[in-house]
């Protein structure tokens, strides 16, 4: 999972994660940016446990061009804000769900950024995490009109798939 990308293509968008055990939760940001067409990269990346990583991820981030990190984590969740700390580019942060206090923890670490470092924070879990991979295809669809029809279509796809009644 260390240096995983959609496609042979320059990685646009780096989905990072403070532990193995985000991984089934930001596989969803992954699967989105598969269907779309959007190469990636994905990283263990732990503020707490691997601070030097974080730090060099951050610094060669804008270098290597990167337009936008996704990432996840959980509990004391600090890697998002410390990653937008580091980097100007946009950092969109999900909160990984907890056992202990079911990610409200998570949610709490990330969302309240001091004034002048942002993070678009997502909803707690599954579901923040697939936002997140269509939050950074939005963000990158503004500059890339083929993606741009393709997210558009995504979208039309899933309102067609909503049934009209219950059963
Ligand atoms: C956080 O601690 C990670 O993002 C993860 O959500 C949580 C638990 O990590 P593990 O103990 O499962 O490695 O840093």
């Amino acid at each position: 999972m260390t240096n995983t990308t959609s496609t042979s293509a320059t990685p646009l968008v780096g989905i990072i994660m403070g532990s193995t055990s985000d991984w089934p939760t930001m596989k969803e940001a992954a699967d989105i940016l598969n269907a779309l067409g959007v190469p990636y990269e994905t990283r263990i990346v732990s503020a707490h446990r691997t601070p030097d990583r974080l730090w060099d991820y951050g610094k060669t981030a804008v270098d290597r061009g990167l337009q936008v990190i996704i990432a996840g984590a959980g509990g004391a969740a600090h890697l998002p804000g410390m990653m937008a700390s580091k980097t100007r580019v946009p950092v969109v942060g999900v909160p990984v769900q907890t056992k202990a206090l079911a990610g409200v923890d998570s949610l709490y670490s990330i969302v309240q950024m001091p004034k002048g470092f942002p993070v678009a924070t997502m909803a707690i879990g599954s579901a923040g995490a697939a936002n997140a991979g269509l939050m950074a295809a939005g963000i990158l669809a503004l500059s890339d009109a083929e993606l741009a029809e393709r997210l558009d279509n995504w979208r039309a796809d899933l309102s067609a798939a909503i049934p009209d009644c219950p059963e």
